[in-house]
């Protein structure tokens, strides 16, 4: 049973790496994700993000129900950005996660828990959210 389980993960993560290759050779905005399942059976994610000329490198965010999140923050604009995730486009509070501002030119580690619950949430920077927003989806896990 112990080893099924690990299988079935393992294949999980390659499953979704592969989807994920798919994607990104058909859009420079999709995630690339490197995930990861830790011995206590959560999956973390790590994505980079830049912020730049008052936009996101990205307008779509995909990661895994429930995983721990790590946002690797480059803001190479002179001025301070954030990055938020919110329920929906309204943003109304409570958010999902809310990240301190950064001074850029600089980098910075956002890191968080994605929603439980699948579907299609919502970041953006707080300081320009008109310009700078996107989705942020989070997936079914695998079984
Ligand atoms: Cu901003």
């Amino acid at each position: 049973m112990k080893m099924n389980s690990i299988f079935s993960k393992t294949l999980a993560a390659v499953t979704i790496t592969g989807l994920l290759l798919v994607s990104n050779a058909c859009t420079k905005t999709s995630t690339t994700l490197a995930t990861t399942t830790s011995a206590s059976g959560g999956t973390s994610v790590s994505i980079d993000l830049v912020a730049q000329n008052m936009t996101f490198d990205k307008s779509s965010i995909s990661v895994p129900a429930g995983a721990d999140v790590t946002i690797n923050f480059n803001n190479k604009d002179a001025l301070p950005h954030t990055f938020s995730v919110y329920n929906n486009s309204s943003a109304t509070l409570p958010a999902v996660f809310q990240g301190k501002a950064v001074n850029g030119p600089a980098t910075f580690t956002y890191t968080f828990r994605a929603p439980t619950t699948p579907g299609t949430y919502f970041f953006r920077c707080d300081i320009h959210p008109a310009a700078m927003n996107g989705s942020f989806i989070v997936q079914q896990p695998a079984q």
